[in-house]
């Protein structure tokens, strides 16, 4: 079971997480998920969460003191919900200035029994909150790319969806999860289903000979000239003593080769 917690000042925002994979998670008992309103730790008239930028300068800032006893209202909830009186969530704090979010980050995430999660808006939650938080719970500010939303709710739909997903029993086939984008440091090959032709483009033919080891290499090989192609960063990354001779003649053919155990662009040639 994984106890999440998330506080927003738009609830309806994470509408999504009732349906589809998520809500399916839910309903059987495998995410047990608590959103929190954070105007309901507004008290003044008009339940304000935001004021002036000290210092100055354009836009608002997220006070703290709503911050402050939404995130004792949280440890309340999910302590009283996972039956521990000394839980700690990891808080997770969606933010371009974050840990870039990925795969490995996902699995991490996914082995921890409690996630909180705090939706800033405007320019930001301040500072101060994420300082206090951090004397009682590890606080991970966290990015999903070099680009600014509008605050962090849809960052925390795609972190759940990602992280909800490697939870045993949520995904029905397990061998989906490991042949999957990224798993391998890889990206997927191409997949194609019925007809065997449509609109005169084939199904290669390889993928209809019923030969699984000559399809095995088809697909390792489209998988290791797509990732050359699109995401030269990922090969770069890759350790090449964990691929096999046909690999390296696939990448050489990509224009890649191992120099002090790395992969990089061969180098242009000197004309004679
Ligand atoms: C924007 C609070 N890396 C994606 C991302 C995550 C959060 C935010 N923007 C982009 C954000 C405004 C306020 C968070």
């Amino acid at each position: 079971m994984l106890r999440l917690d998330v506080v927003t000042i738009f609830p309806e925002y994470l509408a999504p997480l009732d349906l589809s994979l998520i809500g399916r998670a839910r309903r059987a008992g495998l995410v047990d998920l608590a959103i929190h309103d954070l105007r309901d730790h507004a008290h003044d008239r008009h339940r304000t969460v935001d004021d002036a930028p000290a210092g100055g300068g354009a836009g608002m800032v997220m006070r703290p003191e709503p911050w402050g006893e939404a995130l004792g209202a949280v440890l309340a909830a999910g302590r009283a919900a996972l039956g521990d009186t000394a839980a700690v969530p990891t808080l997770l704090v969606p933010s371009p200035a974050g840990r870039p979010f990925d795969q490995a980050l996902a699995r991490e995430l996914a082995a921890q029994p409690w996630l909180a999660f705090a939706c800033g808006r405007y320019e930001g939650i301040d500072e101060r909150v994420l300082e206090d938080a951090a004397t009682a719970m590890p606080v991970q500010p966290l990015s999903l790319g070099d680009y600014v939303l509008g605050g962090g709710e849809v960052a925390v739909l795609v972190v759940v969806e990602a992280v909800a997903r490697l939870l045993p029993g949520v995904v029905g086939n397990a061998e989906s999860l490991v042949e999957e984008s990224h798993e391998d440091g890889l990206l997927e090959y191409p997949v194609y289903t019925k007809p065997a032709v449509w609109r005169g483009r084939e199904v290669p033919e390889v993928l209809l000979s019923g030969h699984h080891a000559r399809v095995a290499r088809w697909r390792r090989d489209q998988s290791l000239r797509r990732t050359a192609r699109r995401r030269p960063d990922l090969l770069a990354a890759l350790d090449p003593a964990t691929l096999d001779g046909s690999d390296l003649a696939v990448l050489a053919e990509e224009g890649w080769e191992v120099v002090a155990g790395r992969f990089q662009p061969r180098s242009p040639g000197v004309a004679d």
